[in-house]
C-alpha cells in the first residue's frame, strides 16, 4: 500500500477510507492526503453521492449555521461576509513556474512564492472542522465532454452548492480509476466569525496552479471564489480545451422556438450582470445553461453542452414581470439557496423584486435596519446587489430536454453582448464568423459591475466576456475561436447585441423585455425569413420585421421613431470603440494580424460612411 494510502487509513474512519480507496487512484490519494496533512481537519467525509451523503450535506449546512431555513420548504439562506460579496480579481492569481510566461494582462505570481503564501494560509485551517471530499463532473456524465473534478472543502454551503449546480461524479471516478484525468480544488473558508462567515477576507487568496490542474482558495466563501467547478475550474478548462482543440466559453445555452415548432440553439457571452441569465431564461424558450458552455466540432457540426447543471444567478431585478420562469422557482417549495438577500420573518427580499422591501431584517451585515452604515460610513442596502440564488436547471419549468445528452446539441447561433452605453446598436449580425468573433467578441466592451469586488462603472474591454478567466494568451484564445470554424461544415451565425444603449438623456433606449424580440429576429434571420441592412458595423434589422415581431413576441407597438433612434449608427462612438479595441490588443502579445485587419476594416468603413452621411446615420440611409 502506498504511503499516502497508509496515511489516509490512519486519519479516516473505516467507511470514509473505503469509499476513497475504492477509487484506486494514486494521484487522488496524493491530493487528499496532502489536503489533510496541510489543513489538519478533525475528520474527513468522503461523499459517494448516495442519497444519504447528499442529505448529510444539506443537514450539516443548516446544523452548523452556514445556512438558515426560510419559510418555504427547501429554501435556505447563506450570508457571505460584508467584504466577501463577489469574485476578487486582485486576490486571484496564476502560479507561474519559473521560465514560463502568461499574458501580461493576467494577474500572476511566481509559483514557488505563491504556493508558499497560499499553503501558509491553509495550514491548520480546518482544525476542529470536517473536510468534505466531493467528486463531481463538468459537462454531462459519460460524455466526450466530461471532466472529472474533486473538491476538498470545509464548507457545507460550498458542498451544498455543488449539489445544486453540478453533476455528481463518484461513479465516473469509480469507472475511470487511475485513468481519471481530473481537476482538483482545495478550499477552506478559514477563520469564521460568529455568523459562520469567513472572518479574514483581507487574507483571501485564490491561486490557480494551472500547470498541475489544481486550484487553492482560502479565507473566502462567496461561491464564485469557492465553488471550484465554476470559475476556478473554467481557467483550467480553457487550457485543456486549448491543448485538445475545442472551446470552453463563458456562455449561456438556449433553445429558441421558431415557427412550426422548430428549435434552434443559441449560445451567448455576456459579462457578469449584463443580462446573460435573464436571456437564458426567457419565458417560452428552453434553458439549457446560463454560464459555461463547451463546444466541440463533431462530424463538421458545432456540438455544445452546459458544463453545469444549475444556475447561480443574480437575484437583483428578478420580478414576476421581468423573469417569470425563475420567479416561479423562487416562490414555490423546492431546493433553493439564496445568498446575501434580506430576510424578514423567514421571507427573502431583494432589490428590484417589484415589492416593497421591509425596513429591517437580517442581511449580509447582520441585523439590518434602514439607514445602517458600514465602517466607512456608507449606507448598507437591504440586500447586496450581487445577492444570488442557486437552483437546479431542472427546477425550471422551461428547462431543455437535452441537458444531460452526452452528445450535446447542435449550435446555430452565437451572441456577444456587453454593457455598452454609447456605441453598438441593440442587435446586428456579423458579416461572417470572423467578423462576428472579432467585432462583437474580441471588441466586447463593458463597464465593471458589482459582480467583482472593486469600483463599478469603469469601461473596459472584456474579451468575449471571458477575460477574467483566460489562462492562455488572449491572442491565442481569439485565434482558437477563429480557427474553430475551419473544423465545421455548418458554421453558427454570430450576432452582437447591446441591451444597454442610452439616449441623449442618459436613459436606456430599450425595455428589459426587448431582448426577446432580438432573439426571435435572429432566429428568423438564420432561417432566411427576414432581411437585413448592411451597415459599417454589421447587418441590422429592417423596421417592418421588428414591428411584426414586437407585436408577436411582446404584444407591443414598436414605433418607427424608436427604431430610428435605436438603430442609428453613431460613427464617432463606434470609431472610438474600434480605436480602444485596437489599442488594447496592440498591448497584448501574439494577437494575430487578422484581428487587427477586421478591426481596421470596420474603422475604414465607418470613416467612409461618415464622409457620405455624417456622424449619426439613420437606417434609411442603407436602403
Ligand atoms: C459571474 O460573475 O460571471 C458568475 C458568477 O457567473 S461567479 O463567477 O460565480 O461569481
Ligand atoms: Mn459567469
Amino acid at each position: 500500500m502506498s504511503e499516502n494510502l497508509d496515511f489516509l487509513r490512519s486519519k479516516l474512519d473505516e467507511d470514509n477510507f473505503r469509499r476513497l480507496a475504492a477509487l484506486e487512484n494514486e494521484k487522488l490519494n496524493e491530493f487528499v492526503a496532502d489536503a489533510v496533512r496541510l489543513c489538519r481537519p478533525a475528520d474527513v467525509f468522503v461523499s459517494d453521492d448516495s442519497e444519504e451523503a447528499i442529505e448529510r450535506t444539506r443537514r450539516e449546512a443548516l446544523a452548523i449555521g452556514e445556512e438558515q431555513p426560510l419559510e418555504i420548504e427547501g429554501h435556505t439562506v447563506h450570508f457571505d461576509g460584508i467584504s466577501d460579496q463577489g469574485r476578487d480579481r486582485k486576490a486571484t492569481r496564476y502560479l507561474v513556474p519559473e521560465g514560463e510566461s502568461l499574458a501580461p494582462s493576467l494577474n500572476q505570481i511566481g509559483r514557488e512564492e505563491g504556493l508558499a503564501e497560499v499553503r501558509g494560509l491553509l495550514e491548520g485551517s480546518m482544525e476542529g472542522r470536517t473536510m468534505i471530499v466531493r467528486f463531481m463532473t463538468l459537462g454531462p456524465n459519460d460524455s466526450i465532454f466530461s471532466i472529472p473534478c474533486v473538491e476538498c472543502t470545509d464548507s457545507w454551503y460550498v458542498s451544498h452548492s455543488l449539489n445544486l449546480l453540478y453533476r455528481v461524479g463518484y461513479r465516473d471516478f469509480e469507472r475511470l480509476k487511475d485513468q481519471a484525468e481530473f481537476f482538483s480544488i482545495l478550499h477552506s473558508a478559514g477563520k469564521l466569525d460568529e455568523r459562520m462567515a469567513s472572518a479574514e477576507s483581507d487574507k483571501r487568496r485564490i491561486y490557480i496552479d494551472h500547470t498541475r490542474d489544481k486550484v487553492y482558495s482560502v479565507n473566502t466563501q462567496y461561491a464564485g471564489n469557492t465553488v471550484g467547478l465554476k470559475k476556478l475550474a473554467l481557467r483550467l478548462t480553457i487550457r485543456k480545451a486549448d491543448r485538445e482543440g475545442w472551446l470552453a466559453e463563458h456562455m449561456f445555452l438556449l433553445g429558441v422556438k421558431g415557427p412550426g415548432g422548430r428549435k434552434s440553439y443559441f449560445a451567448g457571452a455576456f459579462p457578469s450582470a449584463c443580462g446573460k441569465t435573464s436571456t437564458a431564461m426567457l419565458p417560452g424558450e428552453k434553458i439549457l445553461g446560463d454560464d459555461i458552455a463547451y463546444f466541440r466540432a463533431v462530424d463538421g457540426r458545432c456540438m455544445a453542452v452546459n458544463a453545469e447543471a444549475g444556475v447561480f444567478g443574480i437575484i437583483q431585478n428578478v420580478s414576476p414581470e421581468s423573469d417569470p420562469a425563475i420567479w416561479e422557482v423562487l416562490s414555490n417549495p423546492g431546493e433553493v439557496i439564496f445568498s446575501n438577500i434580506l430576510v424578514k420573518d423567514g421571507r427573502p427580499y431583494w432589490l428590484g423584486m417589484g415589492e416593497d422591501v421591509p425596513e429591517s431584517g437580517v442581511n449580509f451585515s447582520g441585523e439590518w435596519f434602514k439607514g445602517k452604515q458600514d465602517a466607512q460610513g456608507k449606507e448598507i442596502p437591504p440586500a447586496h446587489k450581487n445577492a444570488r440564488y442557486a437552483v437546479r436547471i431542472k427546477a425550471l419549468a422551461n428547462s431543455d430536454t437535452e441537458l444531460e445528452n452526452p452528445e450535446g446539441v447542435k449550435l446555430d447561433v452565437i451572441i456577444y453582448g456587453g454593457r455598452d452605453y454609447y456605441a453598438y446598436v441593440p442587435v446586428q449580425q456579423g458579416y461572417d464568423w470572423s467578423h462576428g468573433i472579432v467585432a462583437y467578441g474580441a471588441a466586447l466592451e463593458t463597464v465593471t459591475t458589482f459582480a467583482t469586488v472593486g469600483k463599478e462603472g469603469v469601461p473596459e474591454i472584456n474579451m468575449m466576456s471571458i477575460q477574467d478567466f483566460v489562462a492562455i494568451p488572449l491572442g491565442k484564445y481569439i485565434q482558437n475561436d477563429l480557427d474553430f470554424a475551419g473544423k465545421l461544415k455548418e458554421v453558427p451565425a454570430v450576432f452582437g447585441v447591446n441591451y444597454f444603449l442610452r439616449g441623449d438623456d442618459g436613459e436606456f433606449l430599450n425595455g428589459v423585455r426587448d431582448k426577446h424580440v432580438w432573439i426571435h429576429w435572429m432566429e428568423r434571420r438564420i432561417h432566411n425569413e427576414v432581411g437585413a441592412l448592411k451597415t459599417p458595423t454589421g447587418l441590422i434589422p429592417k423596421y417592418e420585421d421588428l414591428k411584426v415581431l414586437f407585436r408577436e413576441v411582446l404584444d407591443k407597438v414598436y414605433s418607427e421613431e424608436d427604431y430610428r433612434e435605436q438603430f442609428t449608427i453613431r460613427v464617432k462612438e463606434n470609431l472610438a470603440k474600434m480605436e480602444r479595441a485596437i489599442e488594447t490588443y496592440r498591448k497584448e502579445e501574439g494577437v494575430g494580424e487578422e484581428v487587427f485587419q477586421i478591426l481596421e476594416a470596420q474603422r475604414e468603413r465607418l470613416l467612409a460612411a461618415r464622409k457620405e452621411f455624417g456622424d449619426y446615420i439613420t437606417p434609411d440611409c442603407w436602403q
